[in-house]
């Protein structure tokens, strides 16, 4: 027996009739021509990139033969001011929104003159001006996009909506459920368009969900769901039109899957040996440009004029691609390829003009905060019980009351969701910060801040002002999953910014720096220093510059290099270490990406032996890269090996005692005499 929602050529009363003729009545009369060509183009320039293709002039190509009536009928239906978010098989977006064909091309054949100066391949870019944020590879990942967009628009009141897509496959990640869920609670303007071509590369649908139609799982979110003919471009149109309109009166989201079919391979070069043929049959009678054109004749065109519109097309298709094969492949070099990984800093450092007054750590950062959220209006806060409950720490403690829940935002439990929307957010305009519940939570949302955020700006050039506060690390009796310290995680991911501080001021003054870098940062607040430490923090505006270490003592025996609770722990040790007439340098890093090698090396010079201090594991550890640096840069200046110390390779165990076994900070000391034995 067949299943319910296996590959089929009769997928839903939608699709009942073998060749159902097209109702016109729903577009507007004046239209069905420039219609007409937007449905054409992308078919005409496929049919040339398959030509290319062969001739192997092109080296990959996904295919949206037959599928165009979603990506051409959705784009039409919305204002050009609406966001899209196309995947790999909506060519039909761009054409259908205007984007340069000669751009577009030179972005497709990976030549100069393209949209991500041949950094990235395919649809794999966004264009502002046009309101298209494009895909990264990862499936899912750009649906809690548009919900940030969405939320920009509702924000701003402004009557706009994002419409994102998926396809059946794409439903399966996680990201498609917080987007969903996300768009649902907060009544976005979102338009989830599922393209449902039944297959997703060789997997059929009956092996990708067990519902009877994806549709249906809007009534779980609380949104309207509609399944309808993807072929039949009359119907997208006006569905689409119908949710853009919900959407804009504040009605919030809606889910459409849209039924198609895939009529070529995943890709070009992964063949179809897995797809009945007689699908493609059935399937083929029901082609969406084929049944547009016979109702256009049906009411009155010429098949001939059609035809002859066609021969243009080609013509001129294959004029510009020629053109832009005949552009250069790019050409760079390393300094202008790093020179692109970050935004330009354009903000200045400020000093502080206030006197300063005792905070503790905690309340450092708040100050810090409430002072960018008064400041800066597009400043938007979001995280798990942030709003009345002020977070779990109570950073935000009173923000509401401050700023009003537009800006201070509970999410649901989501941390990949919130992180895409803060993407989507800052894309237009806003300067978002998501607050993660503990540090170790950040693991459900690691791509949206490695291949997402950290990308964008080296992909297509624009900027992500998103600071991720994260409270890390141990020392609290919280065990495996509350006490990680999770800088090794995200040092290594150009486009990321990652800050560490020790002291209130710091805490302070590199949080309100880290809202004016413009890139996305990773802020590490160390949680056993929140209530613990108190120091001098002056009111008022100022920053503490991103990638400036600091010595915090001076010595000339031996440095510790160190950052976050490491410098209370190595100001203790040399503090007892003095006592028996050694004197120790502390050098505190503040930032760790980038991070301040010169104020290291110089350190290194003058006591000759260093010891590298963190409070996670020392295998893989931010310790090995400064390690390294120091024996790389300093070796002449250094009379002992560079010892790391970190936490024992095993993960943060909940009792105290073994915690202590743990942790570095017991054996620092002796660490220390060890060095200075050399
Ligand atoms: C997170 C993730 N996992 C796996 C892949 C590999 N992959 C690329 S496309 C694809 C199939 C996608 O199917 P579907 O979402 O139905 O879209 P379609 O290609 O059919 O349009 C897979 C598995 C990926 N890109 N991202």
């Amino acid at each position: 027996m067949r299943d319910a929602h296996a590959p089929s050529a009769v997928a839903s009363p939608a699709l009942s009739g073998e060749h159902s003729p097209l109702d016109l009545g729903g577009l507007p009369p004046q239209g069905l021509a420039a219609l007409h060509d937007a449905l054409l183009l992308p078919r005409v320039i496929e049919e040339r990139m398959l030509i290319l293709l062969r001739q192997g002039r092109l080296s990959k190509w996904f295919s949206g033969m037959g599928q165009e009536a979603i990506a051409v009928g959705a784009t039409a239906a919305l204002h050009a001011d609406d966001w899209i978010l196309p995947l790999h098989r909506n060519l039909g977006v761009f054409t259908t929104r205007g984007v340069p064909m000669e751009t577009l091309f030179c972005q497709l054949f990976g030549r100069a003159g393209g949209f991500t100066k041949g950094r990235d391949r395919s649809f794999h870019f966004g264009t502002l001006p046009h309101h298209i944020v494009g895909m990264i590879s990862h499936l899912g990942a750009m649906l809690p996009v548009a919900c940030g967009l969405g939320l920009a628009a509702q924000l701003r009141g402004e009557a706009r909506v994002a419409l994102a897509f998926s396809g059946d496959g794409g439903t399966s990640e996680g990201d498609t459920h917080e987007a969903m869920n996300l768009a649902a609670v907060w009544k976005l303007p979102v338009i989830f368009m599922i393209e449902n071509n039944q297959y997703g590369l060789s997997t059929p649908v009956s092996e990708q969900f067990a519902c009877a139609r994806l549709a249906d799982r809007a009534v779980g979110y609380g949104m309207p769901g509609v399944q309808i003919d993807g072929n039949d471009v009359a119907q997208v149109y006006a569905t689409v039109q119908a949710a853009a309109a919900r959407a804009r009166a504040g009605e919030g989201p809606t889910l459409i899957e849209a039924m198609t079919f895939r009529m070529r391979g995943h890709e070009e070069a992964s063949g179809v040996a897995y797809v009945p043929p007689a699908l493609f049959e059935a399937w083929a009678k029901k082609d969406p440009l084929d049944r547009f054109e016979a109702a256009l004749v049906a009411g009155g065109a010429s098949a001939e004029a059609l035809a002859a519109k066609k021969a243009v097309q080609v013509e001129v298709v294959a004029a510009v691609a020629e053109r832009a094969l005949a552009m250069p492949l790019p050409d760079s070099t390393a300094e202008a390829e790093l020179a692109d990984v970050y935004a330009p800093v354009t903000a200045g450092p400020v000093a502080p003009s206030e006197p300063a007054v005792e905070l503790r750590y905690l309340d450092a950062l708040s100050d810090g905060l409430r002072e960018q959220m008064q400041r800066d209006e597009k400043t938007v806060l979001m995280g798990q019980d942030i709003a009345e409950y002020g977070g779990a720490f109570k950073v935000t403690a009173e923000f509401v009351e401050a700023f009003g829940r537009a800006r201070v935002r509970n999410t649901p439990i989501i941390e990949s969701g919130v992180l895409g929307a803060a993407l989507g957010l800052a894309l237009d305009g806003f300067r978002p910060m998501v607050e993660m519940q503990f540090a170790d939570f950040i693991t459900c949302g690691f791509n949206q801040i490695v291949n997402n955020l950290a990308k964008l700006h080296y992909r297509w050039g624009e900027r992500v002002p998103v600071v991720v506060r994260a409270p890390h690390g141990g020392g609290v009796g919280a065990g495996p999953f509350h006490s990680q310290s999770i800088e090794g995680w995200f040092t290594q991911v150009a486009g990321l910014k990652v800050v560490a501080p020790a002291t209130p001021h710091d805490a302070k003054g590199l949080l309100l720096a880290s809202f004016a870098d413009g890139n996305p940062v990773i802020f590490l607040e160390h949680k056993k220093l929140y209530r613990s430490v108190k120091g001098p923090v002056p009111g008022g505006y100022y920053t503490e510059p991103l990638g400036v270490a600091r010595v915090v003592r001076p010595g000339t025996d031996a440095t510790v290099v160190t950052f976050g609770i490491g410098v209370h722990q190595a100001l203790q040790a040399a503090a007892v270490l003095a006592a028996e007439g050694v004197e120790i340098e502390v050098v505190d890093l503040r930032t760790l990406l980038p991070w301040d090698r010169e104020t290291v090396c110089a350190s290194v010079k003058k006591t000759g032996k260093v010891l590298v201090l963190h409070e996670a594991p020392v295998t893989g550890g931010f310790g090995a890269e400064v390690a390294a640096s120091i024996a790389q840069f300093a070796f002449e200046w250094l009379d002992a090996p560079v010892v790391r110390l970190g936490a024992l390779d095993t993960p943060v165990p909940f009792s105290p005692a073994l915690e202590a076994l743990h942790s570095p900070e017991g054996r620092l000391p002796g660490a220390l005499r060890d060095l200075l034995r050399y």
